[in-house]
């Protein structure tokens, strides 16, 4: 059967209510791609696969939760979406609220979104407004608005997105069979490692698939449920998750908790090499934020604080890497410039 959207496939699934009305792109449905070659750097020993959420339509997971909002905001007759976002929630809101034909807003940290996901929101017609301030500040406004005005917040404190968002963890145990025994994310506003966690207990119920212990991973500069303190002033090159007070932060730690898994951090340079790496060895590029859950992978092998031979472990990989090129592109020197000669090309790659 051709695929026709989460709503379709998990709606029987999903708390939510009953004039809820579908706005779907087709989202999920995403590949869990064996990563063996990345396996075998960290040591090897146990299976790796790596679910790419990136290739959802707007190029973030945020579609799955996106898509589940939406829906209902248009059912109960909303005119208006508002959110606050690091750039992948602004893209993925303003691309739903387009199909829906609802008007969208979207508020992001001034001068700290990735490119592709501004030019996302811009080109799916929302109307974006930069704040003099963090993700923090601006998600405190639009739960202000919102209150005050008649206009739907589509952040992840929205019971509905946790409700899409769960369909990963559907996705991920109908792949396997069962559910694995490690899964690995990183972690923002929290709202994503709390759908998984309620994905797969509820999955678990239904179908005996087992639990996966869960390890999210934070940026070290943006690590308040680590820290266990709120971060006033968070910095990281993984702007996705550059948030110092996580909406669903209590919900995070019982899911780490109640698994019996954990929530570290990873250093930005951590997850820099984790992205070159994951996309050299394996052919797959993600944002740098999409390469945490990994990073602190990596680090709690090295450090000997995971013992994983013959288990599986499954990494979200939130967004993909054209959502932020420079990352890539400025590290760089610009490439090799030749004159149009087969001796000149010859010169320059056999050399
Ligand atoms: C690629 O778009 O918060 O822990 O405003 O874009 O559920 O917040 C994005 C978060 C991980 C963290 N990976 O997820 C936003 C926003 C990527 C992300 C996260 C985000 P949550």
């Amino acid at each position: 059967m051709p695929h026709r959207g989460l709503l379709e496939k998990y709606g029987s699934l999903l708390d939510l209510p009953a004039h809820t009305q579908t706005v779907t792109l087709l989202e999920g449905n995403t590949p869990l791609i064996p990563a063996p070659h990345l396996a075998r750097e960290m040591g090897g020993g146990f299976e790796l696969l790596i679910k790419f959420e990136g290739l959802n339509p707007t190029g973030s997971f945020k579609d799955r939760g996106m898509t589940a909002a939406v829906s209902e905001a248009l059912g109960r007759g909303a005119a208006t979406v508002i959110c606050a976002s690091t750039g992948n929630t602004a893209a993925s809101a303003a691309a739903y609220a387009a199909r829906a034909g609802l008007k969208s807003i979207v508020l992001i940290p001034q001068g700290k979104v990735a490119a592709g996901k501004l030019a996302g929101a811009l080109a799916y017609g929302a109307q974006v407004i930069q704040v003099d301030g963090s993700f923090d500040d601006a998600l405190s406004l639009v739960v202000q608005i919102s209150e005050k005005h008649p206009i739907c917040l589509v952040n992840s404190i929205n019971p509905y997105r946790i409700e899409g968002q769960k369909t990963a963890a559907f996705e991920i145990c109908d792949a396997l069979g069962t559910a694995p025994d490690w899964l690995c994310l990183p972690v923002g506003n929290a709202g994503n490692i709390t759908s998984y966690w309620a994905g797969f207990t509820q999955y678990d119920l239904l179908k005996a698939t087992g639990l996966p212990h869960l390890l999210g991973v934070q940026a070290a500069g943006a690590a308040p449920l680590v820290l266990g303190h709120p971060v006033e002033k968070p910095e990281t090159v993984a702007t996705a998750i550059r948030i110092g007070r996580p909406a669903r932060g209590e919900q995070a730690l019982q899911a780490a908790e109640e698994s019996r898994g954990r929530i570290v951090a990873a250093t930005d340079e951590q997850i820099l090499d984790m992205q070159k790496t994951l996309a050299r060895l394996e052919g797959i590029w993600v944002e740098p934020a999409s390469a945490a859950g990994l990073a602190g992978l990596a680090a709690e092998l090295n450090r000997g604080r995971l013992e994983v031979r013959a288990k599986r472990v499954v990494a979200v990989c939130t967004g993909h890497g054209l959502k932020d090129p420079e990352i890539v592109t400025r590290a760089l020197t610009a490439p090799q410039i030749v004159p149009p000669k087969l001796e000149a090309l010859e010169e320059a790659i056999l050399r």
